[in-house]
């Protein structure tokens, strides 16, 4: 009786753990986990981050990097940190993750409203304003992740 129930249980913790694995990977959308593909090996997804200010409009820097196939943006901001002098901060927030707060030296002010935009231009060159913040975009290949410097 005693093994027959340990069994069931061990039967039981293994048909949830296959059922969890599946659903996060099987949605759709542009959060965490998104991606209805499984991807092999290490693969690189080629993208651009581009740094722009719509408050003074000086001239944007551009920066070619990739990032791991199904990695997330922040991996790329982090991967271009160590390769170049592209420099970025960001801050813990409790219930939506990383905010993007200081890029190149220049911070998000409280007191001026200004913050970093999340946008993405898409090689059809339609821009979109990220749904998500850096910790959980999945950047798609060639996209242009534009940190754009802004007021609210
Ligand atoms: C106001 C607001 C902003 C303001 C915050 C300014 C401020 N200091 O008050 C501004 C305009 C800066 C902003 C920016 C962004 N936001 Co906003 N924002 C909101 C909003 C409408 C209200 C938040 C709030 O004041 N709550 C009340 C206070 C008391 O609670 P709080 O926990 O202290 O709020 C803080 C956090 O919400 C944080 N915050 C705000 N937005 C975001 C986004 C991310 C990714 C993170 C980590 C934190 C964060 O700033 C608030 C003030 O400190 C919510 C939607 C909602 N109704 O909740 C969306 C919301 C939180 N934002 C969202 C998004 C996507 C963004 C951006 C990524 C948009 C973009 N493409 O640029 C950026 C962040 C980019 C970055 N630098 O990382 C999403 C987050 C979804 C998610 N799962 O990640 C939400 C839920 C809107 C939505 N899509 O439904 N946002």
């Amino acid at each position: 009786m005693k093994t027959s129930a340990l069994l069931s249980a061990a039967l039981l913790s293994l048909l949830f753990s296959g059922t969890a694995t599946q659903m996060s990977h099987g949605n759709t959308g542009e959060s965490c986990g998104s991606r209805n593909h499984f991807t092999t090996g290490s693969e690189e997804t080629p993208i651009t981050v581009v740094v722009k200010n719509n408050i003074t409009g000086d001239p944007p820097s551009s920066y070619p990097t990739s990032v791991r196939s199904g990695g997330i943006l922040l991996s790329g901001l982090m991967r271009l940190q160590y390769t170049t002098d592209f420099r970025f901060t960001y801050i813990q927030d409790p219930n939506y993750g990383p905010y993007l707060e200081g890029v190149n030296g220049l911070h998000r002010s409280l007191k001026d409203h200004t913050y970093w935009e999340l946008l993405v231009e898409k090689p059809d060159h339609t821009t979109i304003r990220l749904g998500v913040g850096i910790g959980c975009y999945i950047p798609a290949a060639n996209d242009r992740i534009i940190l754009n410097y802004n007021k609210y």
